[in-house]
């Protein structure tokens, strides 16, 4: 029996209690099992959480694109490594097989060594999703430099945060980028995060919408003149297990944004080894993630995941509405998709639309689809289920988070019965528990909990760049000896995971605990209801009431509101309780998210309590226009 790739439930089950027994046996035999070490570990695993410190693969010696693509040249050479899918459906795809990518990462670290980047430095990379983003990641990871990819969404204020907090030298990035119909002016945003940015030394820009820019001489240079002119070939810098890969910016819910700090040897183990396991991934498959490379998503499962186990990874530049709602579908369809994993945002945006955007193409391809990101709710995964997946491929809902690295807790499709809104089972090696507020650990099931890992796993962050004791306090200090996810969770009765959310959407209301994903699954059973989100707000009685902001699939304005407000109640009296209708209903244009497409329910609290004076940063939003409506509630 190979712990690399399981198949059946109980054969999950041997593996798991496997890698409880012993986690250092389990862990050391997947790493023996086809990667290529330089050199040996001398141990397995070195841990003190009170730290906190976590060493994998201590003494080991590797380079993480050896793996991802020098590996692959015997066997692969040929296969497409990445398929880019570019922004207008009418251009060409373009197949970069493994001995082109090889050519090209090597190309690119010789140009970032031309520039003077070496093993350590920090290099920024905000960079549309195009080859050279993917490009140009695994170029620093060929040289031993640290990237810090920033999502080429984000603001020059939060660009210019990131790169002063990590020292960069360098920023990668282009002339402009494509979002459906608009092209942003990239390079306009990255001139002026550098005002404010005085490490910066170098920016190399690569060329993709033939945008006229400015460019800084002695500073600025095109990247394809370089590219031209560099060697083919470029010797892997063998780094050690615990070296430092990238640096990858979460925001906290206070203060300025963490990075965090993920290393190379048991990075790479994890991430090959949860792809492998939790897409089903074969030979000749072709995987697609929707994710952007500038979220850990990316990193995890759209370039090291995948390329590690030598398959063929879809990278899109595009959005899901642009020519039109179907463009999803049409990709399934062109590219014949197997693996197809998303966010629920996007299934509910997608379910929003006429079903004819799915009903016009073929997606018998797809064999596994998945979700990440946040709690699925239960209408989104039917529609899902039903109209992509046509109940046949299952859906794997991975729970995990830009610390972790990998997938912690997701169904191995065929293996583990779905249930809707259940992320189900931990992976091998990982130890979750639930623990309440006073410390105390819930041994039992059926209870609702703060999720916590008690063991170490490879891919974990290190530590946060420049601020360790920040690491300890965020993820170690609130339970002792454990990783506190900042989640809350149910456990049902056969020891399957729900994640509730973040505990600070936990909303107690006379005394009851609630967690906003269950209610929102109420409302958005309504018919007319596209997306909800709920809050708490101070109330005389009960302490907190629940104010809910509702975004309808159509804005009809002959409908009824107070009709609709009534029937929405009824819903949730009917799932949850009368202790879960909520006080309030405002119907909205839009619920206000970060880029990577969570809601920010911080912002709908402040909104709710009447404290708009001071809503945070709120240029981060992927549509910060939609707070003012809600202020001003202009629906
Ligand atoms: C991968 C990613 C992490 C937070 C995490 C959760 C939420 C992610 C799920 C989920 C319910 C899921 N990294 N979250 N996946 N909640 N079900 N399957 O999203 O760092 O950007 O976010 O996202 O709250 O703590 S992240």
């Amino acid at each position: 029996m190979s712990n690399y790739h399981i198949k059946h439930l109980e054969e999950y089950w041997q593996v798991y209690r496997k890698s409880l027994r012993n986690p250092e046996v389990f862990w050391e035999e997947i790493a023996e099992e086809h990667f290529l070490w330089r050199k040996r570990w001398d141990t397995v695993l070195d841990w003190d959480f009170s730290k906190p410190e976590v060493k994998w693969y201590e003494g080991a010696e590797l380079n993480i694109t050896e793996n991802c693509i020098d590996r692959h040249l015997t066997t692969r050479a040929d296969k497409t490594a990445i398929l880019f899918e570019p922004n207008d459906p009418t251009a060409i795809a373009e197949h970069i097989t493994y001995r082109q990518l090889h050519e090209r990462v090597c190309k690119f670290a010789n140009v970032l060594k031309d520039q003077g980047v070496q093993k350590g430095d920090r290099v920024c990379i905000y960079l549309p999703m195009i080859p050279e983003l993917a490009i140009s990641v695994l170029a620093c990871a060929r040289i031993g430099a640290i990237h810090s990819v920033v999502f080429a969404g984000f603001s020059a204020t939060a660009l210019a945060t990131r790169i002063n907090d990590c020292d960069c030298k360098i920023v990668l990035t282009s002339d402009g980028s494509y979002r459906g119909n608009k092209t942003i002016d990239l390079k306009g945003i990255v001139d002026e995060a550098l005002t404010s940015c005085p490490g910066i030394e170098k920016v190399l820009v690569a060329k993709r919408t033939n945008t006229d820019i400015s460019m800084k001489s002695g500073r600025d240079q095109w990247l394809q003149p370089l590219l031209d002119a560099a060697s083919k070939e470029c010797e892997a810098t063998i780094m050690k297990a615990e070296d430092p890969l990238f640096i990858l910016y979460t925001s906290g819910s206070t203060g300025k944004p963490k990075g965090m700090v993920h290393t190379t040897g048991g990075y790479m183990i994890y991430t090959a080894y949860t792809f492998k396991n939790i897409f089903q991934y074969r030979e000749n498959d072709v995987y697609w993630c929707t994710a952007d490379i500038g979220w850990i998503t990316g990193h995890s499962y759209i370039v090291y995941g995948p390329l590690a186990n030598g398959a063929t990874t879809v990278l899109f530049e595009g959005v899901p509405s642009y020519p039109d709602f179907g463009r999803f579908w049409e990709i399934v369809q062109k590219h014949k998709i197997t693996q197809f994993y998303t966010a629920p945002t996007a299934i509910r945006a997608l379910a929003k639309e006429n079903l004819d955007f799915v009903e016009k193409y073929d997606l018998s391809s797809l064999k596994v689809l998945g979700t990440v990101g946040e709690p699925i709710n239960e209408e989104a995964w039917h529609w899902y289920n039903e109209n992509i997946g046509k109940r046949k491929s299952p859906i794997v809902d991975t729970w995990w988070q830009t610390e972790t690295g990998g997938i912690m807790i997701a169904p191995i499709p065929f293996a583990t019965p779905t249930i809707p809104t259940y992320a189900t089972l931990p992976l091998p090696g990982i130890q979750p528990t639930l623990m309440n507020e006073q410390g105390e650990e819930l041994k039992n099931n059926q209870q609702e909990g703060r999720l916590c890992i008690k063991f170490p796993w490879p891919s974990m962050a290190r530590t946060i760049w420049g601020n360790h004791e920040r690491y300890r306090e965020t993820y170690f200090s609130t339970y002792k000896n454990m990783y506190f996810t900042g989640d809350g969770a149910f456990r049902d009765a056969v020891g399957y995971y729900r994640i509730t959310g973040r505990v600070d959407d936990v909303i107690i209301v006379s005394g009851h605990n609630l967690g906003t994903a269950p209610i929102e699954d109420a409302i958005n059973e309504h018919p007319a209801v596209a997306e909800s989100a709920i809050v708490g707000y101070p109330h005389d009685i009960k302490g907190n009431a629940l104010y809910g902001y509702i975004t309808l699939k159509e804005t009809g304005e002959s409908r009824d509101q107070d009709n609709l407000r009534k029937e929405i109640n009824q819903l949730i009296t009917e799932r949850i309780g009368p202790i879960a209708k909520l006080n309030k209903i405002q119907f909205t244009n839009g619920l206000p998210k970060t880029r990577s497409g969570k809601i920010m329910r911080r912002i709908l609290r402040k909104i709710a309590e009447k404290d708009t004076s001071n809503l945070g940063d709120i240029s981060t939003l992927l549509n910060p226009e939609v707070v003012k409506g809600i202020i001003e509630n202009t629906f």
